[in-house]
């Protein structure tokens, strides 16, 4: 009783913020809001600075950590350097949302104070044991070695969890031994509990050049075993960093507890390669007899054949149960692509990715992304466009909503697959390649059509993000490329200005229509083609967002064919509560 009054007394608390929050005049437009809350808590005006995505009020952030729902909270952990914008000192900062969109800040769960964490608490995750929230994660401990640590709650019944405790009678729990490289060996995942009444943990690690997801088996979360076999080895891409094992419902989108092995199922392996700093995935079985993980037929040991998860700038996601609308949802850490004198300067550096519900396609061998549903409680002014015919060479723009904060949804329909281009089997493997080689002045056959992003205000588009499809054939069967142009987002120098691309693993062939939803937050872009099935995270600073100027948001088609637009819908999306520091919320000493 006394736990439920406690819940009810802190959700009463975070609701009033809320209130608060909800209370500004809806005629006061965004950007004055962003300026009273800016000066309310002492920041400068900061344009990059995103509206509706994860990110501290200031410093350092990577990788997400231990994502959970706890007693009527979501929980998110982050690698948080706390005295400064750049990579370092990294603890594991905590924050806490009734409904993943809105979050507040708390002190840092997890510090530097032992000899098995002194130089860094490192990626890790939480497990459910007993009903009770358990931490693994990774130390650097004195003898800068990767060790793995357990951390437990200081008071269960505190649904902030604002207090951790590490105890040195058990930490480290295991240590790099025989051929584990001391300097890679990280990442525990969540554990999942077998048959055979032992927890399972896995850990990411370099043995002799060769990637290993060693698998350790444990009675009690406390003494762990490593396993004589891994769970799974790659002998060809180098360390995998934060493995992810979760089964996925091969008849529902429903997500399922770590535990599940059993039913009309598949198991998903994702990870991080260090090689190329991207996350990929298999899809394949658990045999928990073995305790082996076997990728689907069509694998081979080649990272360029693997799924990439995201084919713009995400890394190192992090995926958990939400027991609450029984979904997984995923996060993932968008890096700066600045330079670092630009992140000094901004006082900050790093955001995770808008949550995304994750599940595994009908098909059984894509996985798909979608924004959770509560980012609709953001939305505001809304238009609408409903058959239009975008001809060849049109461009048309999305007025009466502000675009510099939108969510963006729009289905391209085509009139027929003809005059589709070929080309060369080379790209199969590089699809950014064919994308660098469309330009602006080669009109093609089918696209490329698309949408321009904050786009300047200038006759010309001076600066513009485009993100848009070609459609080729290639032995036969047709192929959507989706694209993405980073080099005229924007005029400053010292920006990274990629070309990403990817082929769309959708039949265009079936219903000659695609999908692309995309939000726009300042200084990000998500993108999710085909309903989810291709996602391309794009980090973009446009001069004119950073000198307070609007940005515009148009539908293009270059193509030599016209495209139809079946429905395009654009919201205008309000600013979230993001981290705004409440000492009297984040009190330790009320614990
Ligand atoms: N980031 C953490 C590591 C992890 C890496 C350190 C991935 O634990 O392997 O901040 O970005």
């Amino acid at each position: 009783m006394a736990r439920l009054l406690l819940l009810h007394a802190f959700l009463f608390q975070i609701s009033i913020l809320f209130i608060k929050i909800d209370a500004v005049p809806s005629s006061l437009l965004n950007s004055e809001y962003q300026q009273i809350q800016d000066l309310c808590f002492g920041n400068e005006i900061d344009p990059d600075r995103t509206a509706f995505h994860f990110q501290p009020s200031k410093n350092w952030l990577n990788d997400p950590n231990g994502p959970m729902y706890y007693k009527g909270l979501y929980h998110l952990f982050y690698q948080y350097n706390p005295v400064g914008p750049l990579w370092g000192n990294i603890t594991w900062g905590h924050s806490v949302s009734t409904d993943l969109v809105n979050w507040e800040a708390l002190d840092l769960a997890l510090d530097r104070t032992d000899p098995f964490d002194i130089n860094g608490c490192w990626s890790g995750s939480v497990t459910f044991v007993s009903g009770e929230p358990v931490i693994l994660y990774t130390g650097i401990d004195d003898k800068h070695r990767n060790v793995q640590n357990i951390a437990f709650p200081k008071n269960g019944s505190d649904p902030l969890l604002r207090q951790w405790v590490k105890p040195s009678d058990y930490n480290p729990i295991m240590v790099p031994r025989g051929d584990i490289d001391p300097d890679n060996f990280r990442d525990p995942s969540t554990g999942w509990f077998g048959q055979d009444g032992y927890w399972r943990t896995v850990v990411g690690a370099n043995m002799k050049g060769r990637a290993e997801i060693l698998l350790y088996k444990s009675q009690n979360f406390t003494n762990w075993t490593k396993n004589e076999f891994p769970l799974h080895e790659s002998l060809s891409s180098g360390m995998w960093e934060c493995p992810d094992f979760f089964p996925v419902s091969l008849s529902s989108r429903d997500g399922l507890d770590p535990s599940v092995n059993t039913g009309n199922i598949k198991h998903v392996l994702k990870f991080g390669l260090m090689k190329t700093l991207r996350d990929y995935y298999l899809v394949g079985t658990y045999d928990e007899k073995k305790d082996v993980f076997i990728p689907d037929e069509g694998y081979e040991d080649d990272y360029r054949t693997w799924p990439i998860l995201d084919y713009g700038h995400i890394y190192a996601s992090k995926s958990f149960f939400d027991g609450k609308k029984n979904r997984r949802i995923l996060w993932s850490w968008v890096n700066e692509s600045d330079s670092e004198a630009d992140d000094i300067k901004k006082g900050w550096s790093g955001i995770q990715t808008f949550p995304r519900a994750i599940w595994l396609d009908a098909d059984g061998k894509q996985l798909i992304q979608w924004p959770i549903e509560e980012i609709k409680s953001l939305r505001k002014g809304q238009v609408q466009l409903r058959d239009f015919e975008l001809q060849s060479g049109a461009r048309h723009e999305i007025t009466g909503i502000s675009t510099s904060q939108a969510d963006v949804d729009v289905e391209f329909e085509l009139p027929s697959l003809e005059g589709a281009e070929s080309f060369d089997d080379s790209f199969l493997l590089d699809p950014s390649k064919l994308c660098d080689e469309i330009t602006p002045s080669d009109k093609g056959g089918i696209g490329p059509f698309g949408l321009l992003v904050l786009t300047s205000d200038v006759e010309g588009l001076e600066e513009h993000t485009g993100i848009f499809f070609k459609v080729y054939k290639n032995s036969d069967k047709y192929m959507v490329l989706m694209c993405s142009h980073l080099r005229s987002s924007s005029r400053r120098e010292g920006v990274y200005k990629p070309t990403f691309g990817a082929f769309v693993g959708v039949d265009i062939s079936k219903d000659k229509r695609i999908s692309l939803r995309t939000l726009i937050d300042h200084s990000v872009v998500e993108n999710f083609a085909a309903g989810g099935r291709t996602c391309m995270t794009l980090r973009v600073y446009p001069k004119h967002v950073l000198t307070g100027q609007t940005s515009g948001l148009y539908v293009f088609n270059l193509g030599s064919l016209d495209v139809n637009i079946k429905e395009l819908n654009a919201w205008e999306m309000a600013r979230a509560r993001v981290n705004i520091r409440n000492d009297d919320f984040i009190s330790k000493d009320s614990v």
